[in-house]
């Protein structure tokens, strides 16, 4: 098994995790961009949202759910966050294992790009 989330998610390599269930699983990112930065993940590996379809949507949903929930428990729902999600090459994308990313904590800028 190559893919590094998979790993994290199969506990293979040692993660920050705040939360897990059988469908997600969500980590303290390695390389924090922000006083919060939770990597969350589909425990199935799905390369990026070009892989996500008809019915997956609906664990697209429920990450969102869980990363609302990490917004609370960290503190940083009501001052705002960012969710934000690196799809392929020019997304930006590292990691080919479809993942969230949860911010928070500081003035996040207004640039995308
Ligand atoms: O972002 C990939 C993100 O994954 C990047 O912010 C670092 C993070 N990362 C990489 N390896 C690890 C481990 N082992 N633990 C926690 N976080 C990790 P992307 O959207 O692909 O650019």
């Amino acid at each position: 098994m190559s893919c590094i989330f998979c790993q994290i998610a199969e506990g293979i390599i040692p993660a920050t995790v705040l939360f897990k269930d059988d469908k997600v699983i969500a980590f303290r990112d390695i390389h924090p961009q922000a006083p919060v930065h939770i990597v969350i993940i589909p425990v199935k590996h799905f390369t990026n949202l070009n892989d996500i379809r008809g019915d997956d949507f609906a664990l697209i949903s429920y990450i969102f759910s869980v990363a609302t929930d990490l917004a609370r428990s960290e503190g940083i729902a009501e001052s705002g966050y960012r969710i934000a999600v690196n799809s392929g090459k020019e997304g930006g994308q590292v990691v080919q294992h479809l993942h969230f990313h949860l911010l928070g904590g500081r003035q996040l800028s207004g640039e995308l790009g």
